[in-house]
């Protein structure tokens, strides 16, 4: 690949709370604040987003504006696979986490034939489906959708016909079928589930990375153990959610939980992941600057996202050197 491109996503119907397609302009403000020159070194392309239907009553109870979502997730997928297509790496910066599910489709579509591993750091598993979700938010979903997963065992909702058409819509994005297999995906931070959620990931046995392990063999060690267990596959997609962070360093999200990812663990665990040159795509979501103080969460998002970029940087130079 030759060079990053940054894909923003002011996007934030999938999210219960309002604010987070701010995100990206708060990451622009840190950067400016910070006198960086990151966001004048990179190309970017902005995709559609439909924050104006957030003004109108949505008729889906069990996935809130998922008719929009779609809308929004195609554009999302076809500037992820243009890009890669054209030899770059997108690294996303997006409002809310139903992003993801289009970020992944956007990698198969340019990628049919290869498998996709999928790193998601986060307090959350976001595999709930319109059958299961306690909320109706879709930033809890993006997982099953791309698994083509509903999780019926545990089905505690009926979706009505139009919600499960736009379900559909979204397992099948890009292309017809699901994009990850359960054996490709490994969860790291990941704390504040519900019961359907743990019943779903024992059930795809999902490997699940707690914080105790993490902090226990340290991130160098830990990055070894899963790419190992990703080691049949060809490419990566990491995910990273701002609430993997411990509240403390994320007041400015919409879901913060406690005893997360201290700043100096995630700057390292995205800069040893980084490293590895299966990685074609990286992801940042969920920053609120509407629910924050200074902007806090974007400066401290923006120095992992820094130390993230840098790793990708060497990687690129490195397969130039390589190439030439
Ligand atoms: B996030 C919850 N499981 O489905 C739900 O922030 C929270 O993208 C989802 O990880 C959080 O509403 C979604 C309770
Ligand atoms: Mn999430
Ligand atoms: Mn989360
Ligand atoms: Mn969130």
């Amino acid at each position: 690949m030759k060079r990053i491109k940054l894909i923003e996503v002011r996007s934030e119907l999938g999210a219960g709370t309002r604010g987070a397609s701010m995100g990206p302009d708060a990451l622009r403000v840190a950067c400016l604040n910070k006198g960086s020159d990151y966001f004048r070194r990179y190309n970017s392309v902005v995709t559609q987003d439909l924050n104006h239907v957030l003004f109108d009553k949505t008729p889906f109870r069990l996935a809130k504006h998922i008719d929009a979502i779609y809308t929004v997730q195609k554009g999302i997928a076809s500037a992820v696979e243009q890009t890669l297509r054209f030899g770059e790496f997108p690294l996303v910066l997006a409002g809310d986490h139903s992003s993801a599910n289009a970020t992944i489709a956007g990698i198969k579509a340019a990628y049919p034939h290869k498998t996709l591993g999928v790193i998601w750091i986060d307090a959350h598993a976001d595999i709930h489906s319109p059958y299961t979700t306690p909320s109706g938010n879709v930033h809890g979903m993006p997982l099953a959708a791309s698994l083509g997963e509903d999780n019926l065992p545990c089905q505690r909702n009926q979706p009505d016909a139009d919600t499960e058409f736009f379900w559909r819509r979204l397992q099948n994005l890009a292309e017809p079928g699901p994009k990850l297999r359960p054996e490709h995906l490994v969860y790291v931070a990941v704390r504040d589930t519900e019961e359907e959620e743990n019943a779903v990931i024992e059930r795809l046995n999902i490997k699940w990375i707690k914080l105790d392990e993490f902090q226990a063999k340290g991130s160098r060690r830990l990055v070894r153990e899963i790419y190992e267990h990703l080691r049949y596959c060809d490419l990566v997609y990491i995910s990273f959610d701002v609430d993997s962070l411990d509240s403390e360093f994320s007041k400015g999200t919409g879901t913060p939980v406690e005893k997360g990812l201290y700043l100096s663990e995630a700057e390292n665990l995205c800069q040893d992941l980084l490293e590895n040159d299966r990685v074609v795509c990286f992801e940042m979501v969920e920053i609120n600057p509407t629910l924050d103080n200074e902007n806090t969460m974007a400066k401290n998002a923006f120095n992992i996202l820094e130390k993230a970029t840098a790793a990708i940087e060497r990687r690129l130079r490195l397969e130039e050197v390589v190439s030439r």
